[in-house]
């Protein structure tokens, strides 16, 4: 039937599903640029997931208590589940899973910037459960209302991991802020240099997001990156504040015909040079992502020789 409508006609029809919250599945027809744009943002996601493995990763072998060691191993493994339905979803569209890994692998992609800052100390793995984690949700909680079903779905289970991750990083904040002078030091620390990274992951303020307009129109994105971003600070200025650690902003204010916190200047130049590759870690990141596909070669391989054995045997 698609061929006898003309394009506009076709498009005026998606849109009109769009509007009444319809969910666009794989096989129904969708403008070229929608699925380019969720393409996009979907491998996007999926790269930062399993790139967000590493600088956790970096510290399972020296988790501080067996407790903390099996918690921390679950949630590294959760973000490799998430990065794995992402792909998946990401298929759904059309795209190919190896190719969209070589443009990770090969610098072309995108993932988020705040996976190219170190982890320093063990409070970062409390202030990344609690900020990281914490932003994160704020973004996709939106995102399981998105138009396109498969990404919708896949976030409704993200989400639910997303807020024990969050749980368990708030967990290790607080008993370091109430432990010992150094321990409190060690979270302040961590606060002071997650902080900002943390509100740059909602990337580019409203005026100069490029694709917000347009993904809000086809219900993709639910919330601007900027309306998103002061949820946050409204959210966790508070928890902040309830185990006595300081937010690292002297602009940061209370306002009370907002009802919301003001807050200072994002360093937009550092945004930039992360997100074009001059991070702190993003020559490592990628690095350490081609060995880890290197080093998974023989299982590959040897995965792929028993699947051509049992056929050749069922074949027999
Ligand atoms: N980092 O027009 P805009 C997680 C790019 S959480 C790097 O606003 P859009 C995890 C953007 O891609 C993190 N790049 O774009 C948590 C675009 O570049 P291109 C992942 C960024 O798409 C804990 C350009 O800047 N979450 O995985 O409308 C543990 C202009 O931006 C960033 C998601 O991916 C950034 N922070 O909005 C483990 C959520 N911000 O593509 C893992 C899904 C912007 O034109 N994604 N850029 O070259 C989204 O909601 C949206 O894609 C964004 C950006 C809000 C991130």
């Amino acid at each position: 039937m698609s061929q006898e409508l003309s394009i506009e006609e076709l498009e005026k029809r998606f849109q009109e599903k769009i509007d009444a919250e319809i969910k666009i599945e794989p096989n129904d027809w969708m403008p070229d640029d929608y699925r380019k744009t969720l393409i996009r943002q979907i491998s996007q996601h999926a790269h930062s997931e399993i790139v967000g493995m590493l600088p956790e990763g970096n510290w399972i072998t020296r988790a501080p208590s067996l407790r903390r060691k099996a918690v921390l191993l679950a949630k590294v493994q959760d973000e490799a589940g998430h990065g794995l339905y992402l792909y998946s979803a990401a298929e759904t569209l059309g795209a190919d899973r190896e190719e969209t890994i070589d443009d990770l692998h090969s610098g072309k992609a995108k993932y988020s910037s705040i996976f190219n800052y170190p982890t320093l100390s063990w409070a970062d793995m409390g202030t990344i459960g609690w900020l990281v984690d914490g932003a994160a949700i704020m973004n996709q909680v939106p995102l399981c209302r998105c138009s396109y079903g498969p990404y919708a779905r896949a976030m409704v289970r993200v989400c639910k991991e997303e807020s024990f991750h969050q749980r368990q990083g708030f967990e290790i904040v607080t008993k370091l802020a109430q432990g010992t002078p150094e321990q409190k030091e060690m979270a302040q620390d961590s606060l002071n240099r997650w902080w900002w990274p943390s509100l740059m992951m909602f990337g580019p303020s409203d005026a100069d997001s490029q694709h917000t307009a347009q993904s809000m129109k086809w219900k993709i994105k639910r919330n601007t990156n900027d309306d998103l971003r002061q949820q946050f600070v409204d959210i966790t200025v508070p928890q902040a504040e309830l185990i006595g650690l300081t937010i690292p902003d002297p602009d940061l204010k209370w306002n009370e015909e907002r009802q919301s916190y003001d807050f200072g200047e994002i360093n937009w130049d550092e945004f930039n040079q992360v997100i074009r590759g001059n991070g702190p870690c993003n020559k490592k990141r990628i690095e350490d992502r081609r060995n880890a596909k290197e080093n998974g070669k023989w299982v590959r391989e040897a995965a792929l020789a028993h699947a051509e054995k049992r056929k050749m045997k069922k074949a027999v």
